[in-house]
């Protein structure tokens, strides 16, 4: 059966349970919002669904209710690899189940398949200046894909509603499978004098990835498929994520709507934090010519504070745990690259800056997340220009983002518009509050 035709076994009943729940119990309230929370981007606020993930405070990430842990377990593997095919979590994603390696493979050679990139992207990455940063080059090709989207084409040809998710799919199945040679082809234009690895039609599509930025050295093929499978997806509300689902709520395709996404992961609030961490790992090795001792080091996070800095790679807006896809990568690297100095150090900060963040009393969760230790992996490998790093993440952040889009026309999710206030009906609001014992 192919992957088109498991999602349409499997629709019907998604469909069923979703209306019978908007009908019977569409008007049951689910949440209160506060005036805190409206001027505090809406934190906490539950006003999207989404089946394909979900982050547990305590926790961390579920993907279609398995942890890190189990999903790194229990999706099939390549022969002799360590780390799962990124085509398994992308069925698990699309259809809710593990998948046999059969299935994994479906995905996989869909994405063969449909890898090719037309000449005009390459054409239009060269024509871009020296100076181009490489998210805007990783958007811009995206978005120039637009003229192949089927759901495009089919939309004016008349579709019905209830085909809307068929040529999501298409076009899902069309893009993810050729982000990541669009991925390395910037990576060589920008960081290798334009010399190109061409994929190898061997290898799965996480692999393939490895192979084309060049890095030979064993293991990072591995670390490849973890580094898409851990960024691949965290609920509907971080931004790249809920950016890319605005824009394809107004049945805008995919190109339109990821690349969306991908602008939003550019800024450093989301998608940047990663090279900050591996920035501020490295700036500690500097200073102190190696590892610092634990006093040194504990001396080094206080004075980033005292300097009115975060630490970068440490707290976060839902969780209250250490992240797991930090620890999946922590695990990682203790079995690849114990002797590697920076992630010596990236060890002794997850032993001492927690303690320090609790001291200073101010961040809500004092533990590690993604972003700590994943530039640590790649600087490992030798790849080392940190402006490519959230192009990277944006690699994996796809699968997720695609396969919610899919879902969401396969639902008949409707266009946002969510409602605003002004301050002064924001004032009267509280005032009447406080005027009502
Ligand atoms: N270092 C120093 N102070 C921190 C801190 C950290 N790592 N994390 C939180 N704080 C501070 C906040 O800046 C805030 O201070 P003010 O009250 O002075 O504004 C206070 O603690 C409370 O913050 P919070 O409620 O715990 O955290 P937020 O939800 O506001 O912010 C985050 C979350 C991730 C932006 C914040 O923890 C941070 O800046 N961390 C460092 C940057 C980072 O690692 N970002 C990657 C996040 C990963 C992801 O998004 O997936």
């Amino acid at each position: 059966m192919s992957l088109k035709e498991k999602f349409a076994e499997i629709l019907p009943e998604w469909r069923e349970r979703v209306t019978r729940l908007l009908k019977e119990s569409g008007d049951v309230k689910v949440d209160e919002v506060t005036i805190g929370q409206i001027y505090g981007g809406m934190r906490d606020v539950k006003a999207l669904v989404t089946d394909i993930s979900y982050v547990d405070p305590n926790e961390g990430i579920r993907f279609r209710g398995f942890t890190i842990p189990e999903v790194l377990a229990k999706l099939p593997k390549p022969a002799g690899a360590e780390i799962p095919y990124v085509g398994g979590l992308y069925y698990l994603f699309l259809i809710g189940q593990i998948p046999s390696e059969a299935e994994a493979l479906l995905v996989e050679d869909e994405w063969k398949a449909r890898s090719a990139i037309p000449q005009y992207v390459f054409d239009l990455l060269h024509a871009l200046p020296r100076d181009a940063h490489p998210m805007m080059m990783f958007s811009a090709a995206i978005v120039s894909l637009q003229n192949t989207s089927v759901f495009a084409r089919r939309y004016h040809e008349g579709m019905k509603k209830s085909e809307y998710w068929e040529p999501m799919l298409e076009d899902s199945l069309n893009l993810t499978a050729k982000l990541p040679a669009i991925a390395a082809f910037i990576y060589s234009l920008k960081y290798k004098n334009g010399v190109y690895t061409p994929p190898d039609p061997d290898l799965d599509w996480g692999a393939n990835f490895a192979h084309m930025l060049g890095v030979a050295q064993p293991g990072y093929r591995d670390l490849s498929r973890l580094y898409m499978i851990l960024h691949s997806d965290h609920e509907s509300g971080n931004a790249s994520a809920h950016a890319t689902h605005l824009a394809a709520s107004t049945l805008s395709d995919i190109y339109y709507a990821f690349s969306a996404g991908v602008n939003s992961l550019a800024g450093p609030l989301h998608g940047l934090a990663n090279q900050e961490a591996l920035a501020w790992l490295l700036d500690v090795h500097k200073r102190f010519n190696g590892v610092p001792t634990r006093e040194q080091m504990r001396q080094f996070a206080w004075d980033t504070l005292h300097a009115g800095r975060v630490i970068p790679g440490y707290g976060h807006a839902v969780l209250r745990r250490p992240d797991p896809r930090f620890t999946a990568q922590f695990e990682f690297a203790e079995k690849h690259m114990p002797d590697d100095e920076i992630f010596q150090i990236a060890k002794l900060v997850n032993e001492i800056v927690p303690a320090v963040l609790i001291e200073q009393g101010k961040a809500k969760n004092p533990s590690p997340n993604v972003d700590a230790i994943s530039g640590t992996l790649q600087h490992h490998y030798g790849v080392k220009e940190f402006d490519f790093y959230t192009v990277m993440f944006g690699v994996g952040r796809a699968l997720g983002v695609t396969a919610n889009a899919v879902w969401a026309r396969a639902l008949g999710q409707p266009i946002e518009r969510p409602k605003s206030l002004t301050t002064a009906m924001l004032e009267q609001i509280a005032a009447k509050a406080k005027a009502t014992p």
